[in-house]
């Protein structure tokens, strides 16, 4: 009896110590075999009394059957891969997990606004479907101005109602952030002094323009407002953005809005300006690069907003935060903002 005791120790033993379903059907064969331990010990047991037979035959299944128990059970764990020695290797490392970037795009004009917030600008917003009058009438865009026509802006035909608040007829999505300036002088009294940064829409497509892009104007409406102002400003604006050794150039130049109306040059940041006479593919060999539009509010602009143009004086500006962004990143196609590849986006952002 005692005998039978340890072959099922035995067993136990040599079950925990196997290493692979090829160890465990060996144990099998040698405890369970047509020709195993427990086969011979029932071969074994005409030599015994009666009684002895009746109580070995009973303990001999009994280990037959916690056998066949134990050694399914070690099986199974082979099967299933979830052995001791098959486990799965908790040292390993774990699959990264990709934390998400910050778009090129949105960390400029990030950047852009927090420039402008330091000096004391508001950040305001409105919307990208507008009206002929927010977009242009009030802008002193003339009804023959070429950015009127078809070819330039997107029309939008609005049917009914439809429960919102504007009417019927026929807006535009708006291909400037200026509209949204507008809005804000037809309601507060200067001074005023904000940056409108959004979505922009244009009939373009092409390397360096896209029918959906970013813009932010900035307007300072105030007492005494003047020239001055608006040069220092922008100065100080790409230092900030592009580093301290960048210079600032100031063209004189046209737009419907403003008057005196100024174009803005930076030195160029790849070639450094100053060996322009090589071939530097980003300033074309300029040694410069337009990067805004400025002027003095027009008078005709205050009128349309309500403010008095004997009064007051204001600075206005506008650039695309695409061209911002393939300057500081050193882009040459606009459309790779926008086909989202990762593989590209990654390279550029900083961080989230
Ligand atoms: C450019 C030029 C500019 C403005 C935008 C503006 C807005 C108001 C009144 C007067 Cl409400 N002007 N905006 C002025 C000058 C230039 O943008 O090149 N944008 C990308």
């Amino acid at each position: 009896m005692s005998n039978l005791e340890d072959l099922k120790a035995d067993v136990t033993r040599l079950l925990s110590e196997a290493k692979d379903a090829q160890a465990v059907e060996q144990i099998r064969i040698r405890f369970l075999g047509r020709k195993g331990v427990i086969a011979e010990h029932f071969s074994r047991m005409g030599d015994l009394s009666p009684e002895e037979r009746r109580a070995t035959g009973a303990a001999l299944n009994d280990l037959k059957i916690c056998c066949e128990k134990k050694i399914k059970e070690a099986a199974d764990r082979f099967a299933s891969g979830r052995s001791r020695g098959d486990a799965i290797d908790v040292t390993l490392p774990g699959r990264p997990a990709h934390a998400g970037l910050t778009h090129p795009i949105n960390e400029t004009l990030r950047d852009i606004c927090q420039t402008f917030r330091l000096a004391g600008f508001d950040v305001a917003d409105g919307p990208e479907i507008e009206t002929d009058w927010y977009n242009f009438e009030a802008l002193n865009v003339p009804a023959d101005h070429p950015a009127r026509d078809m070819h330039d802006t997107f029309y939008v035909k609005m049917e009914e109602d439809g429960g919102r608040r504007e009417k019927a007829g026929e807006y535009l999505l708006r291909t400037h952030t200026s509209p949204v300036q507008i809005h804000v002088m037809e309601k507060q009294k200067p001074p005023v002094r904000i940056i409108a940064p959004g979505r922009v829409y244009r009939r373009d497509d092409d390397p360096t323009h896209s029918p959906v892009f970013h813009q932010v104007e900035g307007l300072w409406v105030e007492e005494g407002v003047t020239l001055r102002d608006l040069k220092g400003l922008l100065e100080y604006f790409l230092k900030m953005l592009f580093g301290e050794s960048v210079r600032a150039r100031f063209r004189p130049s046209f737009f419907p809005f403003t008057e005196p109306s100024l174009e803005v040059d930076m030195s160029c940041v790849i070639c450094g300006g100053e060996d322009h006479s090589a071939h530097c593919r980003t300033c074309k060999a300029t040694g410069w690069l337009e990067v805004l539009g400025a002027g003095m509010v027009h008078p005709n602009v205050f009128r349309a907003a309500g403010h008095n143009p004997s009064k007051v004086t204001g600075l206005a500006f506008g650039m695309g935060v695409e061209r911002m962004a393939m300057i500081r990143y050193g882009i040459d196609d606009i459309r790779l903002f926008f086909e989202n590849d990762v593989r590209f986006l990654s390279q550029l952002s900083g961080g989230t």
